[in-house]
């Protein structure tokens, strides 16, 4: 089994924001929690470093395009490690590995006749590095998404002949209905092609700070389609040997709202047009909102991972985004919010359920698990949980497959105030009850602790080495008292600490 994850790759016409910190983290969740599952994973991100957005933001610095394409990719890349994010690897779209697979599949599209010269002419956003459809455009003809003006662009381009794939689009969108998610992205994407497909310009030509075309070396490719092929390209030279049969084509490309028609629509067809598997699934989730407005580097409102990260860590960042902001939908995002995650559900529910948990074990056992069998009880809740928590996670419900995994840290909690221990304890005749609700806290620890890590790796880590678990594979998660025999408890300091 194979499992390949992609973030979209990043402009670095500016520094990362929490933005671009939420899809990495998201796709960290999956790849960590895939491998978890035993397959052999796969997790790509990295920056887009051609096209306008980044010339223009050059320019008005003073500096070449590559100058500031280097100074930004360093600070993407080093984003990713502050995430605790396990990619596979970071492309930038300036590898000359890269360039050279933009040209040999573009020439293929060429050669398999969907390529011609044109004239175009539309209303243009440099920002978006996109021209505008005549509907997304209002009154006063500015962009959308950047609410600057739209110039009236006309170029003698080449074009790549999206309208050939219609049919083809329209039958991918019935026979795989899980391609795109959620349903209303679904749905968006089929109706937009469904309103019939107009043919894109595939290069420019006044711009150079692009992948050259190789017919034509007066033009660079538009930026989106050497962009996109990033996915494709990155598999033939992230490691010395060629990974493309083992995991092409993608499992998953997580993308934000902003890019769905690129990735739902032109990715596709421009895969057809060069005969090469399509992905199998592109999920799209929403915008985090500050005061309403989505985050983003040319509005200039952003929240900076790195201030957030140093002073909680990236553990209580990704429960947080992931938890707070239901995956798939637009979420507003605060301080205030954040903290009282942190308080209420990171350092009370899980981290005093784990600290008074261990403490008992200590206190009434000396630190050895009973080995008894665990409280029927507990069985409706706990039996099936990570097959549970794996289905969500397969369709990339990650909000959902915290929360039942959350349902289940409430329900550990309930099941101390239920047992209280501590009477238990008095009483010498009880004891093998109070066998049995330890043993039962602590294989519940552990079950939550393995499912936890995808998203809380390091507190996951420590929670498990304190409890003496030294497996962190999905089987780690079995409900059974067997399945961490023998081990004993250790120590373990406040898992989130209030101070903080
Ligand atoms: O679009 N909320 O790059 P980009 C949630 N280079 N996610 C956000 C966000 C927000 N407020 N702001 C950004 C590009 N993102 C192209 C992609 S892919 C072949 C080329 C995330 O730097 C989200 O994933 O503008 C969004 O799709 C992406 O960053 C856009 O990053």
């Amino acid at each position: 089994m194979s499992f390949y994850v992609t973030t979209p790759i990043y402009y670095v016409n500016a520094a990362p924001h929490l933005g671009h910190a939420y899809t990495t983290i998201a796709a960290d969740v999956m790849a960590r929690h895939h491998r978890q599952r035993g397959e052999e994973v796969f997790f790509l991100t990295g920056t887009d470093e051609h096209g306008e957005p980044v010339a223009d933001a050059a320019h008005a610095l003073g500096i070449a395009p590559q100058e500031l394409a280097d100074r930004n990719a360093e600070r993407f890349k080093a984003l990713a490690p502050q995430l605790h994010a396990s990619n596979d690897f970071f492309i930038r779209t300036t590898d000359p590995q890269h360039e050279a697979v933009v040209q040999e599949v573009l020439s293929r599209v060429r050669e398999n006749g969907y390529v011609y010269e044109g004239t175009y002419e539309g209303w243009y956003c440099p920002r978006c590095a996109d021209f505008k459809a005549e509907n997304e455009i209002d009154a006063d003809r500015r962009c959308p998404i950047h609410h600057i003006e739209l110039t009236r662009e006309q170029e003698q381009n080449y074009f790549f002949r999206l309208s050939a794939f219609q049919d083809r689009l329209e039958a991918l969108y019935r026979e795989r209905e899980d391609f795109v998610a959620p349903r209303s992205r679904y749905n968006e994407a089929l109706s937009f092609i469904r309103s019939g497909l107009r043919d894109v310009p595939l290069t420019r030509h006044k711009l150079t700070w692009g992948v050259q075309v190789p017919w034509d070396p007066e033009h660079v490719f538009y930026v989106w389609f050497d962009a996109l092929l990033n996915y494709y390209s990155a598999l033939s030279y992230a490691r010395e040997s060629d990974l493309t049969a083992t995991f092409w084509p993608a499992t998953y490309h997580l993308i934000g709202k902003d890019i769905l028609r690129f990735h739902a629509v032109y990715w596709p067809a421009l895969l057809m047009a060069a005969e090469l598997a399509l992905p199998e699934h592109v999920f799209v989730h929403g915008f985090l909102l500050m005061d309403g407005e989505k985050m983003s580097k040319s509005l200039g409102n952003v929240l900076d991972p790195f201030a957030v990260i140093e002073r909680y860590g990236p553990d209580a960042l990704r429960f947080y985004l992931l938890r707070d902001v239901p995956f798939g939908q637009d979420g507003s995002v605060s301080t205030a919010a954040f903290e009282l995650r942190y308080e209420s559900e990171l350092a009370n529910e899980l981290g005093n359920l784990a600290s008074r948990t261990i403490a008992m074990a200590h206190r009434y056992r000396d630190g050895a698990p009973p080995a008894v069998a665990l409280d029927p009880e507990l069985d409706r809740d706990f039996a099936g949980l990570a097959q549970e928590v794996a289905a969500l996670i397969d369709r990339a419900e990650l909000t959902g497959a915290l929360d039942a995994i959350w349902q289940r840290v409430r329900r550990l909690n309930r099941y101390v105030e239920e047992r209280a221990p501590w009477q238990l304890a008095k009483d010498q005749a009880r004891a093998p009850e109070l066998d049995q609700v330890l043993a039962t806290l602590l294989a519940g620890l552990r079950v939550l602790a393995v499912l936890l890590h995808a998203y809380i790796p390091t507190s996951s880590d420590r929670l498990l080495t304190a409890l003496g678990a030294r497996e962190r594979s999905l089987s780690a998660a079995r409900w059974d008292a067997t399945a961490a025999p023998g081990a004993r408890i250790g120590q373990l300091d406040a898992l989130f600490p209030k101070s903080a």
